[in-house]
């Protein structure tokens, strides 16, 4: 072998093995955080490439990092809610849509038109434990995309007191996002909110008229957990 198709040969073998460690390193644990960190906004883009997989976590959803895999996306992104929780690696994380029975056979109300179920679970904990009791149903803490959502969303709430809802702000962020992806739309927030009054009023609730404020993540509120539905 001559020294130039040596050379070539060698980055050959640098590009297979970088390429091929990409794919079985790209794991949760490759990201930078160093803090505990918990992952909890994702999205699966099917069929997808690398190149498109980023353009479409950054652009369109914001999202901090990307896991691909095959031909899979899955866009995500941190909370750091008080700082609690740990990097999850556990599948489960990724957006799962789940049949109508299924729904039914967790008691949860079905909105065939806006292809969720919802169910309303009036003893809460912190906005962090309320987002895993959701996401044992293989759900999420209610995510209002529409006025559509939020009608939904009060058909259910039936007392008046504060209700944590699906989305949370990313640390040294400015929007509030939600678990199911994209930010909270300005239209939704009581006036003149969010505030952050404390400094850490990292979590999204929603008051019994139907206005968002943001307030501490810590304190303990029913919630409604909403399945995606095929
Ligand atoms: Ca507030």
């Amino acid at each position: 072998m001559s020294d130039s198709r040596r050379v070539l040969f060698h980055i050959l073998i640098l590009l297979i093995s970088k390429s091929w460690s990409f794919t079985i390193n790209s794991f949760w644990k490759k990201f930078p955080y160093t803090g505990p960190v918990t992952f909890n906004y994702y999205s699966l883009i099917s069929n997808s490439s690398l190149i498109y997989c980023t353009a479409t976590c950054s652009s369109l959803y914001n999202w901090d990092q990307i896991y691909y895999q095959g031909e899979d996306c899955y866009c995500l992104a941190p909370s750091y809610v008080n700082g609690t929780g740990m990097v999850t690696t556990n599948s489960s994380m990724w957006t799962i849509f789940k049949e109508e029975s299924y729904c039914t056979e967790k008691e949860y109300k079905i909105f065939p038109d806006q292809k969720y179920c919802l169910k309303h679970f009036l003893t809460g904990q912190t906005w962090e434990d309320d987002n895993i009791r959701c996401r044992q149903d293989s759900g999420y803490l209610i995510s209002v995309y529409t006025l559509q959502d939020l009608t939904n969303l009060r058909s259910l709430y039936t007392h008046n007191r504060f209700m944590y809802i699906g989305a949370h702000k990313k640390r040294n962020g400015t929007d509030f996002v939600w678990t199911t992806g994209g930010t909270v739309s300005k239209m939704f927030w009581n006036s003149g909110e969010p505030n952050d009054a404390s400094g850490t009023e990292m979590c999204a609730s929603v008051l019994s008229y139907g206005a968002f404020d943001d307030i501490l993540c810590n304190r303990k509120f029913s919630f409604i957990c909403q399945i995606l539905t095929k």
